[in-house]
């Protein structure tokens, strides 16, 4: 874990839920080669993450670290590359790149850090906040349902669908281990919460609990998922809720459509030098 550490200062509020978000992604790394994976960041604080972490990285725009991430595995689908997002971008500004990075199989993890609201700019809704919610967008309180993003990837066709809490470090840093083994879009959603804007650590503590790894039919799949529909009542399920195996989009463009012709990036720079 240590060749992990960088020299930035963390500038999290001290007991953010993005520390346990940290340190299971450093725990989960211990399985590879340091060489063989890419992070990539969204904009918020959950973004902050890639200046924590000395590994290749790249800080892309809000909304967009999912298709940048695709980018990247496309061009060397032999890395490992992980997209970090806040739930602000993942469900506001990027929602509709999670649907269709989801529909491709594309091989890729998303770790979305949930706090259900935009926190670096100060509090405002976004789609899973709760319903009635006051925040400096909502100051009459927020009148919306929130929307599931589980149940979202699932209709998107995620072939990898998961929840976990930065609070349980251990169960978080082994389903980022097998949302990264698996083939396929993998969509891990974190229960991070945020000390300054909607502190429920003991919300979550009380309201946890986690399931048993099994081979489930999207169906039984959606049921378990529909068991917390982000209000006050409720249990929440942790742990993988669907998974299957499906080629990538990667894979199957590199066997069908660029074969031979894939682009040496090199030659064409120099030919334009
Ligand atoms: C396209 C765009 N819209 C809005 C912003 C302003 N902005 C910067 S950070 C942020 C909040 C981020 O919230 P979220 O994605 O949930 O991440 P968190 O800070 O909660 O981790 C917003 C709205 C921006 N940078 N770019
Ligand atoms: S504002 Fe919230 S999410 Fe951001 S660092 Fe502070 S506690 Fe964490």
């Amino acid at each position: 874990m240590e060749n992990l550490q960088t020299k930035a200062i963390n500038t999290w509020c001290p007991g953010c839920g993005n520390f346990g978000v940290l340190a299971a992604f450093k725990k989960a790394m211990e399985s590879y080669n340091k060489e063989d994976v890419v992070i990539v960041s969204d904009i918020g604080c959950s973004s902050k993450i890639i200046d924590y972490l000395n590994l290749s990285s790249f800080d892309s725009l809000h909304g967009r670290s999912i298709s940048t991430a695709s980018g990247i595995k496309l061009g060397n689908p032999n890395l490992k590359v992980i997209a970090f997002i806040g739930d602000g971008g993942a469900l506001n500004e990027g929602i509709s790149h999670l649907i269709h990075l989801a529909k491709r199989n594309s091989d890729i993890t998303v770790l979305m850090h949930d706090n259900r609201l935009f926190a670096l700019t100060t509090g405002q809704f976004t789609a899973v906040s709760p319903k009635g919610l006051k925040t400096r967008s909502t100051p009459e309180g927020l009148v919306e349902d929130p929307l599931n993003p589980l149940e979202l990837m699932l209709d998107s066709n995620a072939t990898f669908i998961a929840r976990s809490y930065s609070s349980k470090i251990d169960h978080l840093a082994l389903i980022i281990k097998k949302a990264i083994d698996h083939e396929g879009f993998s969509f891990i959603e974190v229960l991070q919460p945020c000390i300054s804007f909607m502190d429920n650590f003991k919300f979550y503590n009380e309201k946890i609990y986690e399931i048993e790894e099994e081979k489930r039919t999207k169906q039984q799949a959606r049921k378990l998922i529909e068991e917390w529909k982000y209000a006050e009542v409720g249990n929440i399920p942790l742990g993988v809720f669907y998974s299957e195996v499906k080629d990538s989009y990667e894979k199957i463009m590199n066997r069908e459509i660029i074969k031979d012709k894939a682009v040496n990036i090199e030659k064409c720079l120099e030919a334009h030098l």
